[in-house]
């Protein structure tokens, strides 16, 4: 266990720097300041440092059911599939919005609902939010939590109690485009996407860099506790991935559930259903940030009518560059 030994080793250091200043001066909710963390530098608004010895030390168990990525690759998506395979779908249950029923680990460090230096409050409604802690200490077994924290500074006991962990990963190019309409609709950020595409492949966008998150699961994808997914392969099957996850997880299913679960998971009714569709537990801070919605288009290779060729040539090199030496067979076919 150990956690003064986990928060000895964890380093903290404060970031500026141009990138950082963009992100800040050009959005409407932004923390007080933002951090470093660890050997690998991940990014973080100030609040983490709060949290940090409570989220490397959260007590697991071993039915809870982990769905683990790096933003806007899927996650909800995911949590639904999950949802529906170890909880009872026509329970009352089923009808919470995703944050109560799936609660999110790192919430009051993303965006504390009670901290009065968050100028959210100024903006936007948060009186929908609960602070995270309320939400996963009255979960019910088996606990479904998901979290966007990398490896490094997810809890220790993962890797010990072992419980399952469903991993989603999605072409960079999309996971950035999405994120970027996701920061003018969650932060009100109004610079412009060439901006945004520059702090992305800086790795100086929150839970950066892109790369270690990914592959850091990656190499841990053969072990039987840790399942490993892609957007792209969801979007092409996902009947065959509902099939995936519920053997993953020891459960049985039948065609017909497969055949309910592939449509109650697909684009339109998730956007139709407001326990998925993430739509209500903000208010957007802008008219502008208002007309973005969570369930925002759902696409493999949105990233054509969004990035220009420079910037496909700079995921590219940022791509080779981490994969140098790695097996993972994904997104390097960049021209
Ligand atoms: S978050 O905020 O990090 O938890 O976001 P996350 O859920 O990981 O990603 C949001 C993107 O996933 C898309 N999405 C889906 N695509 C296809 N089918 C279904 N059912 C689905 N549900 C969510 C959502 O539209 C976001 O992608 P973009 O490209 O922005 O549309």
């Amino acid at each position: 266990m150990g956690d003064k030994t986990t928060e000895e080793r964890i380093m903290i250091r404060e970031v500026t720097g141009p990138q950082i200043d963009i992100i800040r001066d050009l959005s409407l909710v932004t923390p007080p300041g933002y951090l470093e963390i660890g050997p690998e530098n991940v990014l973080l608004p100030s609040f983490y440092a709060k949290w940090q010895s409570k989220y490397t030390s959260f007590p697991v168990y071993p039915d809870d059911v982990w769905v683990v990525t790096f933003p806007k690759s899927g996650t909800t998506w995911t949590q639904e599939v999950v949802w529906c395979l170890v909880k009872d779908t026509k329970s009352p249950e089923a009808s919470l919005e995703m944050m109560k029923r799936f609660p999110f680990l790192e919430l009051d460090t993303i965006r504390p609902p009670t901290d009065e230096n968050f100028p959210f409050e100024k903006t936007c409604d948060v009186t929908q939010l609960t602070s995270t802690w309320d939400i996963i200490e009255k979960l019910k077994a088996p606990r479904t939590i998901k979290s966007h924290l990398p490896k490094e500074l997810l809890p220790k006991q993962l890797w010990n109690v072992k419980p399952k962990i469903v991993y989603v990963c999605r072409d960079p190019r999309d996971a950035c485009v999405s994120f970027y309409f996701h920061s003018v609709r969650h932060q009100g950020f109004h610079g412009t996407i060439n901006q945004f595409v520059d702090i992305f492949l800086d790795d100086k966008m929150y839970y950066s860099p892109y790369w270690r998150h990914v592959l850091n699961f990656w190499k841990m994808r053969h072990e039987e506790h840790i399942l490993f997914l892609r957007y792209e392969d969801m979007k092409k099957d996902l009947a065959a991935i509902v099939r995936q996850v519920a053997n993953f997880l020891g459960k049985e299913v039948d065609e017909e559930q497969v055949a309910w679960l592939t449509n109650h998971c697909s684009f339109s009714e998730m956007k139709n259903n407001p326990a998925t569709n993430n739509a209500t537990y903000l208010t957007p801070p802008t008219e502008e940030s208002k007309k973005i919605k969570f369930m925002r288009n759902g696409k493999v290779g949105d990233w054509r009518n969004h990035l220009n060729k420079e910037q496909l040539k700079a995921f590219k090199t940022w791509t080779l560059q981490f994969l140098e030496g790695s097996d993972f067979p994904y997104y390097q076919d960049y021209d």
